[in-house]
């Protein structure tokens, strides 16, 4: 067992309910998780849970009628939905049983707000049907990839060394940090299913099992990523065709299974065709095909697939300029579109690479109106710093929700995607996330889900004064300078204008320019002597801007109006090129990357005066990972300022050291 550290649910947290007179009312599972939370929270606070005199927390059909009126006639609404209001002195939360818990932990976020002056009833309702958590962790120690595939917070808190991992407190304390920010399913294994994992599906479902009871306490559903290929590796069958009837009745046999043994299964998580694993595409089927098989036998059940978009070529030939990775996507799902079946939901990485730090939306998300689309983000932080730097990565998320697909005014791709999904960055570490400033990541991710138009500084806030509760006004504003602006900065010290990776091949960690460039990925930058970055123009490139709707086809197209933070995603330029800024490109990639170093060395000292305002512990594991967050971003500043200089020629216009 490892040491469970309280993260955004201190006991503290709960001082303004625990101080009260509480009522809960209602029945079942998620409403006994909300006694027994009020419960402790009043027995270290010294107030009660009875006669609810000052909160009432309520299922629609358990509200006292004298607390009904404080919702001024209020419907009922879906089972996660609630509403809150304060009049004479009481403050009144009802909903569905799911809703309660949401509400619950709503008035843990107002604190005494929520005993102040009256309000009227307000309701809440999630924006995203699904709020949910891949974790990419594997049940076997993968000789290569380890416990967790691009997991920074030490092993899985699900598994260990080939077996369940046996902490179940703490995967109880997992689902409760979760429900606190409204996240109701999780995925317990990597989308990448090696022979032990398949076996979740049928002789280890038991295992997946504990998992779930453990979690349904906290309204979370459990979600397992299968094999395309089980058929054939588990049932002994000679094909996984989708189409095959013998197929199709073993995956229905195993649903059935699956079902018995947890019957509120969320689903399959399926990874087909994708970087070596197994797909549709072998028996000449689609992945509409592939994904229609298994939706079919979720459907009796009320569960549902998730088929992974993320489908392009990772074996082909850096000499060929014809295939460009950034299309695959919408080239292989856009003519999909209206072919998959009710419950299958195709998941989309929200940029058309791989989590890079700065990448367009993914055009998939406008090209499939007929289709369930879930967008997927990376928490854990594969290539925004591996949890060693501060990279708060909230204002990245917010960017991509709020875009317009089809322009100003158009609906944005939070209101296209019925679900946010994002790959965990949790692990057994004890401060859960490695970093522990990248809490504030998971706290943040589940904020947006509920709600995409959240402000991520009011977030950051939010999440201080949880985390920090005891000294959250003088934490505030150095945490603030640490946080906030961290993404901007990391961009600032990594790969320029959007043209990506330049990451050391592998493990991802560091900065190496030409480490993918003469390799099968598909990630390149094309510099040269005399210029930069990658034509996916339609006039001259790769044809990829002819994949957004207007207006974006025409803006990302034009070098003129491409805006300068995605200028070497689209346009291959000069380094003489000047930007909107005024800049040229190479002075650009010059200054930024002293900025963002510069940036970076301002805060260690800010950290340091929060000595003995925090906990020792904490204080004294962030101090070292600014340093070495110090060390790397020096490292990456140097060798791409080196390298730019050494093929361009082009001084620096400041004379500062270049090597
Ligand atoms: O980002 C890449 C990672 C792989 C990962 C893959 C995916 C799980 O480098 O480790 O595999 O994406 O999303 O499937």
């Amino acid at each position: 067992m490892t040491e469970i550290h309280s993260a955004w649910l201190p006991p503290e947290a709960f001082r303004a309910i625990g101080s009260r007179r509480v009522l809960v009312a209602g029945e079942g599972p998620l409403v006994e998780t909300v006694r027994e939370e009020v419960g402790r929270a009043c027995a270290g606070f010294g107030g009660s849970l009875a006669d609810g005199a000052d909160l009432v927390l309520a299922t629609w059909e358990s509200l006292p009628d004298g607390a009904r009126k404080v919702l001024d006639g209020a419907e009922p609404g879906g089972d996660e939905e609630f509403l809150i209001g304060r009049r004479g002195g009481v403050t009144v939360v009802a909903g569905g049983p799911a809703g309660v818990l949401y509400g619950l932990f709503h008035v843990v976020r107002m604190g005494e707000r929520a005993f102040g002056a009256d309000f009227a009833a307000e309701p809440h309702r999630p924006a995203m049907r699904r709020r949910m958590l891949d974790h990419w962790d594997n049940v076997d120690v993968h000789p290569v990839m380890g416990q967790v595939e691009r997991g920074y917070a030490g092993g899985s808190i699900f598994w260990e060394e080939g077996g369940p991992r046996g902490d179940l407190e703490r995967v109880r304390a997992y689902g409760r940090l979760l429900a606190a920010v409204g996240v109701n399913a999780v995925a317990v294994n990597n989308v990448n299913v090696h022979a032990t994992e398949a076996r979740l599906l049928t002789d280890r479902l038991g295992d997946v099992a504990d998992l779930a009871g453990v979690l349904r306490p906290y309204g979370i559903k459990v979600h397992l990523s299968v094999t395309f290929a089980a058929p054939v590796v588990l049932g002994g069958l000679d094909t996984a065709d989708p189409l095959d009837e013998d197929v199709r009745a073993w995956w229905a046999e195993a649903t059935h299974r699956v079902y018995e043994a947890i019957p509120d299964f969320g689903g399959y998580l399926v990874k087909a065709d994708s970087e070596g694993q197994p797909g549709p595409f072998a028996y000449g089927r689609t992945h509409a095909d592939g994904a229609n098989l298994l939706a079919g036998v979720l459907a009796p059940y009320g569960g549902v697939v998730h088929w992974r978009a993320f489908v392009y070529d990772h074996r082909q030939d850096w000499r060929d300029r014809s295939t460009d990775r950034a299309r695959a996507a919408c080239d292989h799902f856009a003519p999909l579109d209206g072919q998959f079946a009710e419950n299958a939901i195709l998941q989309v990485k929200h940029g058309p690479m791989d989590f890079q730090v700065r990448e367009p939306v993914s055009p998939v998300i406008a090209a499939m109106p007929r289709t369930r689309l879930a967008v997927e983000l990376q928490v854990t932080q594969e290539y925004t710093g591996q949890q060693r730097h501060v990279c708060y990565l909230a204002p990245m998320w917010r960017e991509v929700l709020g875009f317009e697909p089809w322009g100003p005014g158009g609906r944005s791709v939070a209101g296209v995607a019925e679900e946010l999904v994002a790959v965990s960055n949790v692990g057994a570490d004890p401060y859960w996330t490695g970093h522990p400033l990248a809490q504030a990541n998971l706290y943040a991710f589940g904020r947006l889900a509920w709600d995409p138009g959240l402000d991520p500084g009011e977030i950051l806030d939010e999440w201080i004064g949880l985390t920090f509760p005891d000294v959250a006004e003088r934490v505030r504003e150095p945490l603030r300078t640490i946080m906030d602006g961290s993404w901007e900065t990391y961009e600032r010290y990594t790969a320029p204008l959007g043209v990506g990776f330049m990451v050391r091949p592998g493990h991802h960690y560091g900065p190496d320019v030409d480490g993918y460039e003469y390799t099968p990925w598909g990630t390149y930058h094309f510099a040269d002597r005399d210029g930069v970055g990658v034509d996916r123009t339609r006039a001259t490139g790769t044809g990829y801007t002819g994949q957004y709707p207007e207006p974006w086809s025409e803006v990302y197209e034009s070098l003129e109006r491409c805006p300068d933070e995605l200028l070497l995603f689209f346009h291959h330029v000069p380094y003489g090129h000047v930007l909107k800024s005024g800049k040229t490109v190479i002075q650009h990639i010059y200054d930024t990357h002293f900025a963002g170093a510069e940036e970076v060395a301002a805060l260690r000292p800010v950290w340091d005066g929060l000595a003995g305002l925090v906990d020792p512990a904490l204080h004294a594991r962030v101090g070292e990972l600014l340093d070495e967050q110090l060390r790397s971003a020096r490292e990456w500043r140097d060798q791409i300022n080196t390298y730019f200089f050494r093929k361009s020629g082009v001084p620096d216009a400041h004379g500062r050291r270049i090597h």
